[in-house]
């Protein structure tokens, strides 16, 4: 296998809007047109997520949403399963501290898959900056505020904190996007910060527009003031 020392340096990740899907929220609209529309007003990472889903159903949901995407540039990020990663033809796959070890998933995946870690404290975000170069690409920083879509989520951290674990990121080369009870209003007190993106999912998935709210999010992320 490839070691992680002569792994190719991956295309960085546009982690400016980051939507992470949930197969009951968008069953109003379907997961799929849900998606198209969240790429079409600016999603730049699609992440598919369904912890309840069995792995063949998953692969079955995957492989839709791969085909969904292929055209679009936009990749598609495998929640937890890494080993399904290949199966489905997606991008890469974002692991929680509690999944599959970051240095075990660059292992199965190989060099040139997108891999991201859900960090909620500074000692692990620096515990993933000690990781060898090019183990991870991204980190998830959260969550930002309570909310009722990971219903075992870790204690909210509000704005600040997660801007300061960006900066720590940031400080280690680690792009990062921020998670957990985004909206509009959230996203306001995130921008201008070390933070690449935010990621989402009741704030497009449960949207009635998924569209317009993606469109929404990105115009306001774009605008945001760079840090001088
Ligand atoms: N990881 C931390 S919070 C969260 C995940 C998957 C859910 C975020 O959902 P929402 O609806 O954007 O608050
Ligand atoms: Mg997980």
């Amino acid at each position: 296998t490839l070691g992680v020392q002569s792994r190719p340096a991956p295309r960085p990740l546009d982690l400016r809007l980051y939507l992470v899907t949930d197969t009951v929220m968008t069953a109003p609209h379907g997961l799929i047109s849900t998606i198209r529309a969240a790429v079409a007003g600016g999603a730049t990472v699609v992440q598919l997520r369904d912890p309840d889903a069995s792995d063949d159903e998953f692969v079955a949901l995957g492989r839709m949403v791969q085909v969904c995407l292929r055209d679009s540039g936009v990749p598609l990020i495998i929640n937890d399963r890494v080993h399904l990663v290949g199966e489905i033809g997606a991008d890469g796959a974002h692991v929680g501290q509690d999944d599959l070890d970051p240095l075990a998933a660059r292992e199965q995946l190989g060099g040139s898959a997108y891999l991201g870690l859900s960090c909620t404290t500074a000692e692990e975000v620096r515990a993933a900056a000690a990781l060898p170069p090019g183990t991870v690409d991204y980190l998830g920083l959260g969550p930002v505020r309570a909310t009722a879509t990971k219903p075992d989520h870790a204690a909210p951290l509000g704005p600040d904190k997660v801007c300061s674990l960006a900066d720590l990121a940031a400080a280690a080369a680690l792009p990062s996007v921020a998670i957990g009870g985004i909206d509009i209003a959230v996203a306001g007190r995130l921008r201008g910060s070390a933070l690449g993106g935010i990621a989402v999912v009741s704030a497009v998935c449960a949207a009635p527009d998924p569209e317009t709210a993606s469109r929404e999010l990105r115009s306001l992320w774009d605008a945001h003031p760079v840090p001088s």
